[in-house]
């Protein structure tokens, strides 16, 4: 009777001081499409801890992020406030805190994923680029200070001091080329970083992560690691370009006039500055070059899990803010509706929760991993939150997910947002301006042939046009009045 009663002494206790939650490794990627192994698998691609982390994990291979920019797509996932409802669709510049809070009413007294976590009894740190924030913007960053335990280094300005530069983009950007080159100073370019892995950014962050495993705390553990590479520049060190010759470099499906029956996305310019100049090869190698780079600070953060004695109650959750494109529909970046602009890598392990080495095509939409973080530790789903939990899949991944993916944007120059919806097969985007394209991703990847238009297909787009709201809220402006504007001029 004595050791029952202790038992559940000790049982009540642990609870009440959280030991019995799991812990949260959260690992945010920046730019990284469906490129590594696990996914589409690019040809030659090396990313063996992306392999590593899909087998102990269920791999959502139809999800996609609420918006294709940095910005709205970060805010969307830390607040599970999909964009259609906060008004935030786009990147915005010039802030030094949330400055989301002022754009839009819905998210004033959002409460932020990690600061969720922290009401709980967790104890939550962050580092690296988990809010919007960029390699060449110092103290231009949208992370919420007050939402975290510990941020590593400035949480105003977490990664700008963290990259290198290589010496050679210093001088002549535009020395040999033809017209000028985009964004200027090399950011978007490709080059070797002559410096050890050891002092670039993500490295740095990764570092400082291993270091929040090994402390010994009485809390569960929310932790969070932004990581910022493949985003541009591709600027790694050399052996990351040795894993891919150029020679072997393979340029992306190609299909004459296939955006005739697509809308144009206003980027070409990129694109024509890269075949003109002959760099398309040399772009995709970097791009792969920086992909295997952090494939290799994701595999820093699962040894040290491994030998953390965390391992086995931690849930890691690894997701990009949106796809990315080399060049496909002469595009690069994001900033588009496509599938290979908006589908990111998401993987979720959640131990005696998720399969194994399972893989579900049932859509998901990143306002998901709010709630299902909820679920997963037994913490209540605030009511902000759009998503639906994913438990039901990480439990069965052949479980069937009623609701579409949505992922919503505003062109330049529109004065209403476009939106995108998938299911397990088909995706429909329709534009602000009515016009509207049609794929079926069995038959064909690239999205190359707009079924819109076809009569067979008319009853399948009216059920994925079930999926975008009839009301959406407006894009938001800036409010100068925010006291987390930048007043200053970035350098
Ligand atoms: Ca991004
Ligand atoms: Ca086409």
């Amino acid at each position: 009777m004595k050791n029952w009663f202790l038992a559940l002494f000790v049982l009540v206790w642990a609870w009440a001081i959280g030991e019995s939650k799991p812990n949260v490794l959260f690992i945010s990627i920046d730019d990284l499409n469906d490129y590594i192994s696990p996914l589409d698998n690019h040809p030659g691609i090396k990313t063996p801890h992306f392999d590593r982390l899909s087998k102990r994990s269920v791999t959502f291979a139809n999800a996609h992020c609420a918006a294709p920019a940095c910005h709205p797509s970060r805010v969307a996932v830390m607040t599970g406030v999909h964009p259609v409802r906060s008004g935030i669709y786009r990147n915005m510049f010039r802030a030094h805190g949330p400055r989301w809070r002022h754009e839009s009413k819905v998210l004033e007294k959002a409460v932020v994923l990690s600061q969720h976590f922290r009401d709980h009894g967790y104890w939550a740190a962050g580092g690296g680029k988990i809010f919007h924030t960029l390699q060449w913007t110092p103290g231009d960053s949208q992370n919420d200070p007050d939402a975290w335990d510990e941020y590593r280094g400035d949480p105003l300005d977490p990664i700008s001091g963290d990259w290198p530069r290589p010496e050679s983009t210093k001088v002549n950007q535009n020395e040999g080329f033809i017209g000028k080159r985009p964004l200027g100073n090399h950011y978007f370019g490709a080059a070797v970083i002559e410096e050890d892995d050891e002092t670039h950014g993500d490295h740095l962050v990764v570092d400082w992560a291993i270091e929040r495993m090994k402390e010994k705390r009485d809390n569960p553990l929310f932790l969070a690691v932004g990581l910022f590479r493949p985003h541009i520049p591709f600027e790694v060190s050399q052996k990351w370009f040795d894993l891919y010759p150029i020679e072997k470099v393979r340029l992306p499906e190609y299909l004459k006039n296939d955006l005739e029956d697509a809308r144009p996305h206003g980027r070409m310019g990129w694109h024509k500055w890269v075949t003109e100049n002959k760099q398309w090869k040399h772009l995709i190698r970097g791009y792969l070059a920086s992909i295997s780079y952090v494939d290799h600070q994701v595999g820093r953060l699962l040894d040290a899990l491994d030998s953390s004695g965390l391992k086995e109650n931690t849930i890691i959750v690894l997701w990009t803010d949106h796809g990315f494109h080399v060049g496909e529909k002469e595009n690069w970046e994001k900033f588009a509706l496509w599938d290979q602009t908006t589908r990111v890598p998401l993987f979720i392990h959640a131990p005696g929760v998720s399969e194994d080495g399972m893989k579900t095509r049932h859509p998901v939409t990143l306002t998901d991993l709010y709630p299902t973080l909820c679920d997963l530790t037994g913490l209540p789903v605030p009511d902000q939150c759009d998503g639906k939990s994913l438990v039901p899949q990480l439990k069965n991944p052949d479980k069937k997910k009623k609701s579409l993916s949505l992922t919503s944007f505003q062109f330049w120059g529109d004065s209403a947002p476009s939106h995108a919806v998938s299911n397990h097969r088909y995706r429909l985007i329709q534009y602000s301006d009515g016009f509207e394209e049609l794929y079926d991703l069995k038959k064909d990847i690239h999205e190359f042939h707009n079924l819109s238009e076809d009569p067979n297909f008319l009853k399948i787009k009216s059920r994925l046009s079930l999926g975008i709201p009839k009301e959406t809220a407006g894009l938001v402006g800036i409010p100068t009045s925010s006291p987390y504007n930048l007043k200053h001029k970035s350098k």
